[in-house]
């Protein structure tokens, strides 16, 4: 996250009541506004903005049933590989406006996405049946050609909308969702109601139930909702095929879907196939066993063990909760307070449950004691305000429409001497009907609903004040929770955790941690590596967890992650992963799978170095091992150049540091997202040393070219989604600087006055460490001369960097580039870093005062160490990364 310095989310401070500027939106012009051109009263609503599709399908997916589906990689992954369960990242799902783009927009797929080519369209069928006088087959043609077409904007959200908050409290059966599990979009098609007329219900029905044409563990995805409902035109249900003007993506519903407004997403079915009218609610698994929120004492034990917690209408959702969230100030957003404008502008979103439109969002600096109105920009008003339009072929049916079935965007300035002044920022929404955003989290056993007040908090550190949201999506690490509770804060204490003043601290409560056996009684086969090994199929999976074999086999097709997940885990230790995923529920069901345990040697053997983790279970202080791997997540990517990105790696806490001396390297180690093997490789992080809880590694992707394979490591890192384990080791390396002129090789120190850095490509990761701590430290006598060859001047990797240490370090540092095809006004030198180019500029001084590092493709390494050894330099002075 950016430090924030200026305008970019300040603006001049604005009057009272004035509405602040809303999100850059797109303002119709062509064809379709073509008619109304002579009208004076254009009203500007928003269009989509401009969408990317993604066209390759990602590696990760490629082994996965949904090989099939481009996506986008910055979807952040909440379930694993497989099934697709993403968010955007909340800033840039923000940043999109009013309408969400279909690659932004957030998926739950339960399973695998059916493959529907584009031929297959038009004859797409469903059926309408059940209690109907009349059962009727439709064809996606008809449904367009025969029944009037509509547009309207409506938002969706998942009901584990902001569930990891409930996870961190107690664990839940459901996976963490962060607070971008809600997207909006343009929909496209008709009224469910006219196909269900032409069908002609009779009396007794009284619900609709859907079915999907995705075949899961427990059958095909299907729910119900209402008739009535459905008959109300007020409440806009629609059977849609487009999306912000488009076909449906794949993982939307391609080619067809329901929309039901202002409900929970899982009544949305998508890539429908069925309405079946009934005198009851759906029976269908993912009815009765989702989308519930079951009463707050009821455990996931209780749960398991009482299916008629499940069965009770009482406690199925359909009605979105009120709920809103910030989305600016992001998390770990740093304001520097120093000549900062006067105010910063809180925003975020906020959306209300069946069409009740948000009538106030309120902003809190005090922890509630007191609140100030912020202003609501309803982007949804502006479609309504015109008259009927024709949009992506459908009427645009709002103007006489009531409900509000959009999220709005809220807004408040809030001047930065009080921001100074306050611990956290607190919102909540109400809504028409007045329902409020509860102060408490209320958990239950699927996490559903969430939505007590947004906080994030705020902390001073020197000249900056630093944001923390409450969490982060997925596994990843980070948020003011996770803090609060390993520092022994009750999270339900109705006060976020936090010491009340004038109360005595509660005695930091021991989490119930029930620990789930895991294992079975009668089982006590000792099973070897080699045993194990011959499982790593995808016909008998069985893998480890704390020293425990399972097999997965018969739980191929009943997993909710899907046979993938299992498969993946085969022949594998998969101790952390499976423990962090799965919920009380799914750990009391493992005695089933246990075959054995495996034997002291071979869970060495296995692990080879896997994290022990820390039986005293403290933080560690310093994050590399070097006996063993241990586990970072991928926080970021960020692209420097098309094809060589920063990967941001986020340690185990906020306060560890990396543990890597100066000059010394660590081993990453991936897995082939297709083979599945172990790819391992030597990196040195471009991150200062001293940098705390994270690591920057520079990385060029060698992709696949026509002439040659690409590089595995590479290709295979460049796959990773964000928010993914990859594993850690060292640090290596025989050489080590330790500062004013005194290296180690072999720990074996020496001193010199002078280091000649030969370097090619990203060669120079190792190379830039050393020199950076020769030039931070204005004490350190050594010079520096840097001999950097590359083919082009945008090769030139970390370039800016270099050149501020060469300025500010005139008679220490000398850089020279060389390329080998360089533009005409290139003023540096020009060709292959060889014999020529070393003899001028790598000159031998008096014996023993130079080090020579070279780091670089083999071909370089090979050809500098001839060269310098024909010039006299002994193997001594010459070291090779
Ligand atoms: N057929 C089918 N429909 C489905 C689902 C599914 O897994 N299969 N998931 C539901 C859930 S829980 C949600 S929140 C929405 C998500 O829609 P989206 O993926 O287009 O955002 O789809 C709903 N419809
Ligand atoms: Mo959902």
């Amino acid at each position: 996250m950016g430090i924030t310095t200026d305008e970019e989310h300040i603006d001049t401070p604005h009057m009272e009541g004035e509405l602040p500027p809303t999100p850059p939106e797109t303002v119709v012009d062509g064809e379709e506004r073509k008619e109304n051109e002579d009208s004076k009263d254009l009203t500007l609503f928003p269009l989509p903005p401009t969408s990317n599709p993604p066209t390759s399908v990602l590696e990760v997916d490629k082994k996965t049933p949904d090989a099939h589906v481009p996506r986008d990689p910055r979807l952040i992954r909440l379930t694993g590989v497989h099934p697709f369960n993403v968010e955007a990242p909340l800033s840039a799902l923000y940043n999109e406006g009013f309408l969400t783009t279909p690659e932004l927009f957030y998926v739950r797929n339960h399973g695998p996405v059916p493959l529907v080519e584009d031929e297959d369209i038009p004859t797409w069928e469903f059926t309408v049946e059940g209690l109907v006088e009349n059962p009727i087959t439709i064809s996606l043609k008809e449904l367009i050609e025969d029944y009037e077409q509509l547009t309207a904007p409506i938002t969706l959200v998942c009901a584990g909308n902001r569930r990891k908050e409930q996870n961190v409290v107690r664990k839940t059966k459901g996976f963490s969702w962060g607070a971008a599990g809600v997207s909006t979009a343009l929909w496209t098609g008709c009224l469910m109601s006219e196909v269900i007329r032409r069908a002609k219900p009779i009396r007794r029905a009284r619900y609709v139930c859907m079915e999907g044409a995705d075949k899961l563990p427990n059958g095909y995805y299907g729910t119900s909702v209402k008739l009535n409902w459905v008959m109300d035109p007020n409440r806009g249900i629609m059977l849609a095929h487009k999306m912000n003007g488009e076909m449906l993506r794949p993982d939307h519903g391609k080619p067809l879907r329901a929309v039901i407004p202002g409900q929970i997403g899982g009544r949305s079915v998508k890539w429908l196939k069925k309405l079946i009218l009934t005198d009851q609610p759906s029976d269908n698994w993912y009815h009765i066993y989702d989308n519930r929120v079951l009463p707050t004492m009821v455990s996931p034990e209780e749960s398991a063990s009482n299916p008629s917690w499940w069965k009770d209408d009482r406690y199925a959702i359909y009605g979105l909760s009120t709920n809103s969230a910030i989305a600016y100030p992001a998390h770990e957003e740093q304001l520097c307070i120093v000549g900062a404008p006067q105010k910063y502008r809180v925003k975020g979103y906020a959306y209300g449950g069946d069409g009740r439109r948000v009538t106030r969002v309120e902003v809190s600096i005090d922890k509630g004691k007191t609140w100030r109105l912020s202003n609501i920009d309803y982007a949804e008003d502006r479609y309504r305000e015109g008259y009927e339009q024709n949009l992506y072929g459908g009427s645009l049916d709002v103007p006489w429409r009531e409900s509000s079935f959009c999220w709005c965007f809220w807004a408040i300035d809030i001047p930065v001497e009080e921001l100074k002044g306050a611990k956290d920022i607190l919102v909540r929404a109400m809504d028409e009907s007045m329902n409020i955003q509860p102060r408490d989290l209320y958990w239950s056993v699927l996490g559903m609903m969430n939505n007590p007040w947004y906080r994030i908090t705020i902390s001073h550190e020197n000249d900056y004040l630093r944001f923390e949201h409450p969490t982060q999506p997925a596994l990843i690490p980070g948020g003011w929770m996770e803090r609060v509770k390993k520092s022994g804060g009750n999270l339900m204490n109705g006060y976020w955790g936090e010491r009340i003043d004038g109360v005595e601290p509660e005695a930091p409560v021991e989490e119930q941690v029930t620990e789930v056996k895991m294992t079975k009684d009668d089982v006590n086969q000792v099973i070897t590596i080699d045993e194990l090994r011959k499982h790593d199929t995808e016909e008998s999976p069985w893998f480890v967890v704390n020293g425990e074999v399972y097999d997965g086999t018969a739980f191929l097709n009943g997993h909710p992650g899907g046979a993938q997940s299992i498969i993946s885990a085969a022949g594998l230790d998969s101790t952390d992963e499976f423990m962090a995923i799965h919920s009380e529920t799914a750990k009391a069901m493992m005695p089933a799978y246990h075959v054995g345990s495996l034997d002291e040697a071979s869970r060495r053997v296995l692990s080879e170095g896997e994290v022990q983790q820390d039986p005293s279970n403290e933080p560690r202080p310093v994050f590399l091992n070097s006996r063993n791997w241990t586990k970072a997540i991928l926080h970021s990517k960020t692209n420097v150049s098309w094809d060589t990105r920063i990967f941001s790696f986020k340690l185990e806490h906020d306060e560890q540091s990396l543990g890597l001396p100066t000059g010394q390297h660590l081993m990453i180690r991936l897995r082939d997202p297709v083979t599945r093997e172990a790819i391992i490789r030597s990196y040195t992080p471009i991150s200062e040393t001293t940098r705390k809880g994270y690591a920057d590694v520079l990385v060029k992707i060698y992709f696949d070219t026509k002439e040659r394979e690409g590089g595995k490591m590479t290709k295979a890192m460049d796959a990773l989604p964000i928010g993914h384990f990859i594993d850690f080791k060292g640090p290596i390396g025989k050489f080590e600087y330790l500062g004013r002129g005194v290296c180690a090789i072999n720990a074996v120190k020496r001193s010199v006055k002078r280091l000649i850095m030969i370097c090619g490509g990203s060669g120079i990761t190792p190379i830039f460490q050393v020199l950076r701590a020769v030039m931070q430290d204005k004490e350190d006598p050594t010079t520096c001369v840097v001999l950097n060859g590359n083919r082009l001047v945008e090769d030139i990797l970390c370039k800016e960097d270099l050149d501020v240490f060469a300025r500010d370090n005139v008679d220490r540092c000398k850089l020279l580039y060389t390329l080998t095809k360089g533009p005409e006004d290139w003023t540096g030198l020009r060709g292959r870093i060889g014999a020529p180019l070393l003899k001028e500029h790598c000159i031998k001084g008096a014996e023993g005062d130079t080090m020579v590092l070279i780091c670089g493709p083999e071909a370089l390494e090979k050809s500098v160490h001839s060269a310098l050894n024909e010039q006299g330099w002994p193997d001594s002075d010459l070291l090779f990364f």
